[in-house]
Formats: C-alpha cells, sequence, structure tokens
C-alpha cells in the first residue's frame, strides 16, 4: 500500500475540485479518484442535446476566487452544458488540479481501520489506498436508474442514455426516434431532437412543469450589477432558501390577493422566466388552495401553447402540486408538439409492453424507430454512495445503516462511519438549492472541520447517532410542513422500485441550514465526538441548533405547518 494519505476525494465535479483545492491550501496530501476520463461531474455525463443550466449562470459559477469571477465570462444567461465543461476543465487547468486525479478509476470499496483512525479504499484496479479523511464527492444524480423494459435486448436500433450520452454526439438527422421520458433531460433534449429528426415519438408516464428559460445572452445591465460588486451579488443570492436570487415574497399570500394582481404577478415572473415563480406567493408551498392557484395559471400557459387541447390536456400535471417535483427549465419544449413530426403518446392510458426488434409496442399500438432514447432518471442523492460497500466502525454498510432511507447529520457525517464527509449529502439542502453554493458552503465546512482536528492532534471526527437522529428527524418534520413529501419525487426516492420513501433534502433553506452549521461550530463541534485513538478531545453528543422559528409566517400557515408535523410525530411514534 503506498503512503497514507490525508484525504480521498472521489469525484472529480465540482464538488472534488473545490475539495482538493482547499487540501491543497492546507498543505494536505491528497488524490482525487474519478469515473470519467475528464473533471465536470454532471456536466462530463449529461451531453445530451439541449443540456444546460436550470440556475443562472452568473450564480452558478464558482465565488471563492475573485479573479477566477472576473476573468470568465458566460455566453448565456443559461450556460449550455459545453460551455459548462469548458468551465470545469479551466477551474482544473487554472488550479493545476488534473495531475491530483486518477482519472478512469472507481472506488469499489471503503471500510474503517480503527486501529490506524483511517479509511482503506479499494479501486476497481484492485490497489488499495490508505486515507485518514474519505470525501464522498459522489454527486447526486450521477447514477442513473436501473430501469429495463422487457425485449429490450432484442432491439435491433441504436439505444441512448441521456445521462450517458456519446462523447462525438449523436445526428438524428432523417431517423425515427422513440424517447422514453419527460423529465428534464426529455424536456431539454426533446426540442433539439424535433428538429433534427424525421420524426419524434415521446413517450409520457406522468407529465411534468416546465417554465421557458427565455435563454439568451446576458442582460448588459445584469452583467454591469454583478461587476459593479460581484461579492454582494454573491450575498444576495446565498442568503436566500435556494441559494439563488429569487425575489421571494415572504409576506405576500396568494389566497388572500385579488386574481388580477394574482396574474400579474405571475405573468411578470413567466416573463422573467426560469424558477422565478416559485418564489411569487408565500403560501404557494404550503398552503393546496395557494398551489393550486399557481398551477392553474401554469396549466393555462401549457394550453397557450399547445394547439391541440388534447395534447395540452396529457401535458398537465395533474398528480403532484406546483413545485412538489424540481420544475423543469425548457426553450420550446411546448411548441414542439405543434410540429407535423412530432407525437405524444400517453403510457397511462396505453402502457408499454416490450421493446420489439424494430422498436416499442405499446398495448394499443407498434413503432419502429432507428434509435431510442433513455430519459429515464436517476438513483438520486443515495446511488452512488450506495454502490460503494463502505464499512463502518462495527462493520455495517451505509446501505445497511440507511435501510429505512438515508439518516445523516446535517447531510455531512453518518453515526458510525467516522472521517466520511458527504458533500451536499441527503439531509442537507443541495438539490433544493443552486449546487455550486451548497457545494462551497459545504466543502468550506469540512476543511474547517479538517484544520480544526488538525490543530487539535486530533484523529478523527464521528456524528454522534443521537444527533444523527434528532436532525434526520428535524428534516422529516421540515419536509413536512411543506407539500413537498406530496409528489411522487425522486427527491422521495418514489422513482426507484424498492427504495425506502424518505424525503431527503433538507428543505430549511440554504440560509437557514448555513446558520445552524455555523452555530453547531461555535458550539464546539456540537452533535460529534472527536478523538484519537482511545483518547477522547472533546464531546457533544446532542444536536440543539435548531432554526428558530419562521419570522412573519401567516397563522393559518403555521397552524397548517405544525398540524402537519404533529401528523408526522404521531406516525412515527415521537413524543
Ligand atoms: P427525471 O426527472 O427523474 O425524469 C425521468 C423520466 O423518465 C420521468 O418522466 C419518468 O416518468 C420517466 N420514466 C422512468 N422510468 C420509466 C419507465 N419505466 N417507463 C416510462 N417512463 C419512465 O430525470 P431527468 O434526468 O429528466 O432529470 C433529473 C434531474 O436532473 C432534474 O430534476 C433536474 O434537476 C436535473 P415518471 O415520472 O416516473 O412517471
Amino acid at each position: 500500500m503506498a503512503d497514507r494519505l490525508d484525504v480521498l476525494i472521489v469525484g472529480a465535479g465540482f464538488s472534488g475540485m473545490y475539495m482538493a483545492l482547499k487540501c491543497r491550501e492546507q498543505g494536505l496530501k491528497f488524490e482525487v479518484i474519478e469515473a470519467g476520463s475528464g473533471v465536470g461531474g454532471t456536466w462530463y455525463w449529461n451531453r445530451y442535446p439541449g443540456a444546460r443550466v436550470d440556475i443562472q449562470s452568473l450564480e452558478y459559477s464558482f465565488g471563492f476566487d475573485e479573479t477566477l469571477e472576473q476573468e470568465w465570462r458566460w455566453s448565456e444567461r443559461y450556460a449550455p452544458q459545453a460551455e459548462l465543461l469548458a468551465y470545469a476543465n479551466h477551474v482544473a487547468d487554472r488550479y493545476d488540479l488534473k495531475p491530483h486525479i486518477r482519472f478512469s478509476t472507481r472506488v469499489t470499496a471503503a471500510h474503517w481501520d480503527a486501529a490506524a483512525d483511517g479509511w482503506n479504499v479499494t479501486l476497481d484496479s484492485g490497489a488499495v489506498i490508505a486515507a485518514r479523511f474519505l470525501v464522498l464527492a459522489t454527486g447526486c444524480l450521477s447514477v442513473p436508474t436501473d430501469v429495463t423494459f422487457s425485449g429490450i435486448g432484442d432491439y435491433r436500433g441504436r439505444i441512448y442514455r441521456t445521462s450517458r450520452w456519446p462523447h462525438e454526439g449523436v445526428d438524428f438527422t432523417g431517423q425515427r426516434v422513440g424517447i422514453i421520458g419527460t423529465g428534464s433531460s426529455a424536456i431539454q433534449s426533446i426540442p433539439i431532437i424535433a428538429q433534427q429528426a424525421a420524426h419524434l415519438t415521446v413517450f409520457q408516464r406522468t407529465p411534468n412543469y416546465s417554465m421557458p428559460a427565455h435563454n439568451g445572452p446576458i442582460p448588459e445591465a445584469d452583467w454591469q450589477e454583478w461587476l459593479q460588486d460581484p461579492r454582494a451579488y454573491r450575498a444576495r443570492s446565498r442568503n436566500t432558501v435556494g441559494g439563488f436570487w429569487n425575489e421571494a415574497r415572504e409576506e405576500t399570500l396568494a389566497t388572500q390577493t385579488p386574481p388580477d394582481e394574482i396574474k400579474a404577478e405571475l405573468e411578470r415572473r413567466w416573463a422573467w422566466g426560469g424558477f422565478r415563480i416559485l418564489s411569487g406567493f408565500a403560501d404557494q408551498g404550503i398552503d393546496p388552495d395557494a398551489n393550486r392557484i399557481i398551477a392553474s395559471f401554469v396549466a393555462a400557459k401549457i394550453r397557450e401553447q399547445v394547439k391541440d387541447p388534447k395534447v395540452a390536456e396529457l401535458l398537465t400535471p395533474k398528480d403532484h402540486p406546483f413545485g412538489t417535483k424540481r420544475p423543469c427549465v425548457d426553450t420550446g419544449y411546448y411548441a414542439t408538439y405543434n410540429r407535423d413530426n412530432v407525437e405524444l403518446i400517453d403510457l397511462r392510458s396505453d402502457p408499454l409492453e416490450t421493446f420489439t426488434a424494430t422498436g416499442i409496442r405499446t398495448q394499443g399500438r407498434s413503432f419502429d424507430f432507428d434509435a431510442v432514447v433513455l430519459a429515464t432518471g436517476f438513483d438520486a442523492m443515495t446511488g452512488a454512495i450506495e454502490r460503494i460497500d463502505i464499512r463502518g466502525v462495527n462493520g455495517e454498510t451505509i446501505k445497511e445503516h440507511w435501510a429505512h432511507g438515508p439518516e445523516t447529520y446535517l447531510g455531512l457525517m453518518v453515526a458510525g462511519f467516522p472521517n466520511l464527509f458527504l458533500i451536499t449529502g441527503p439531509g442537507s439542502p443541495s438539490v433544493l438549492t443552486n449546487m455550486i453554493h451548497s457545494i462551497e458552503q459545504h466543502v468550506e465546512y469540512v476543511a474547517d472541520i479538517i484544520a480544526s482536528l488538525n490543530a487539535a492532534q486530533a484523529g478523527r471526527i464521528e456524528a454522534t447517532r443521537e444527533a444523527e437522529q434528532l436532525w434526520t428527524d428535524h428534516v422529516d418534520q421540515t419536509a413536512a410542513m411543506t407539500l413537498l413529501p406530496q409528489a411522487n419525487s425522486w427527491y422521495m426516492g418514489a422513482n426507484v422500485p424498492g427504495k425506502p420513501r424518505r424525503f431527503m433534502p433538507y428543505a430549511g433553506g440554504l440560509h437557514t441550514y448555513t446558520d445552524i452549521c455555523n452555530a453547531v461550530k461555535a458550539k464546539g463541534w456540537e452533535g460529534f465526538v472527536v478523538a484519537r485513538g482511545a483518547q477522547v478531545i472533546s464531546e457533544s453528543r446532542t444536536f440543539t441548533t435548531y432554526p428558530p422559528p419562521p419570522e412573519n409566517m401567516a397563522p393559518h400557515l403555521m397552524e397548517l405547518a405544525m398540524g402537519r408535523v404533529a401528523q408526522w410525530m404521531q406516525d412515527h411514534g415521537r413524543a
């Protein structure tokens, strides 16, 4: 075994790269292991046509280095995948990170070595690397679901997965193409594929809400505001629920606003584009009546864009409140259904039976395709972590520890798994936010923990089970206050058969979460045990840093939210 590392980082996406940089700053010995042949994580793998970020690029970019900020100029409000990948490579080259990254290599196992206060990490090459700290920067949406279809092995055409798109691209010109799925990946790629293909058939099981990006060059006024004071711009973004500026109106209630004012506000937000419509009214995420007002506005927008009323009806979501799945941000998605060469097949009324040698057969029809695209989603948040054989202090695996859904302390550590850090893990705001700002917060926090351990000459840190349970209850209860658990979403693990249902991200907001983390640190790492061998250096076993009650919340909303929490407590046998 080679010399022991201080830190082994798994993944060279934005999290892994920034973690590597923080390790270098501290003079630590580190290495990054990356399954892909290049950096970029999400933006390395998801190369499907039309792939682009759903947060504005001025905010979806690193803010830790002002020079980096100033030297990179985004071409569009929502950068396309190729530009995001170029940015990831720019970051890697600028900070000379690539020599520290072992590409095309997977971590298969990590076993805790109590005698050494560290991890023995096995690679797919069979090599074993010892490291004091293990950082899983493995991404929240990096492992495609194992979804398969009867007869798929017999199909003689080409099959493409949006999440594993060929690097050389695909030209569908003149082809008959089928696509399965209508999540964000499909909604971004369908308009582009439709322009190329002779014919495109979309197989939809469940419609999603999508808002127009109104993408284009970044308006000069936005650039000027940004250039004037990037620090203020960043601070404004980070101090929000979602880690991006969204003009949240925390006191205005849709249920108490006259219809014409609601319409004007929603029209303004729709015209602005993207996620802005998510935060027009304080009650839309909690009160079903308020939510219905926004949902019916979006439904009307779908009807406006799609000429055939039957198709518009099929494209309108009915099974989940607006915003309880991550809404999609599109360019021309709905209008694509007005094209003569595009057809929508509703799998609810005409279920997919099997692939055939030449295409797909549903209950009612047969389709011949030259190519089929699978845009069928990810085993989100836990998939990449559980696929590694990670064994902690008692030989228990993380998968076993998470048999009832993920349980973490702050989404950052797992009891019984010392010196193992999750970047944007389940139980942190992660996928409910602008990932880059969540990543920066997490990486800086982990770097702080490592520095403070080294200053104390400590060998390990571990979250206590008590703190983990209290935090996980808090995560569950925070979600329960809202409408979020009501959707069969990948946030809930509902898209993977057999996966435990639990709302995985922390819905309390990035600003609140950051305050909690800072208070945990100020209290001497509350909820953690810090030790060296058999000697305990500091110990604070519980978690008490709950956020203050929501300010200015309307009494009827508070009552609704608290009623749901009381129900959750009853259902889960909590006092
Ligand atoms: P999503 O949002 O999970 O979408 C996957 C889609 O695939 C969704 O429409 C699914 O329908 C559909 N699907 C999955 N399995 C099947 C089967 N067996 N048959 C038919 N249809 C199926 O993944 P995306 O990659 O689009 O987006 C993930 C996130 O990436 C997104 O939220 C953004 O944040 C970025 P279902 O809803 O399960 O009925």
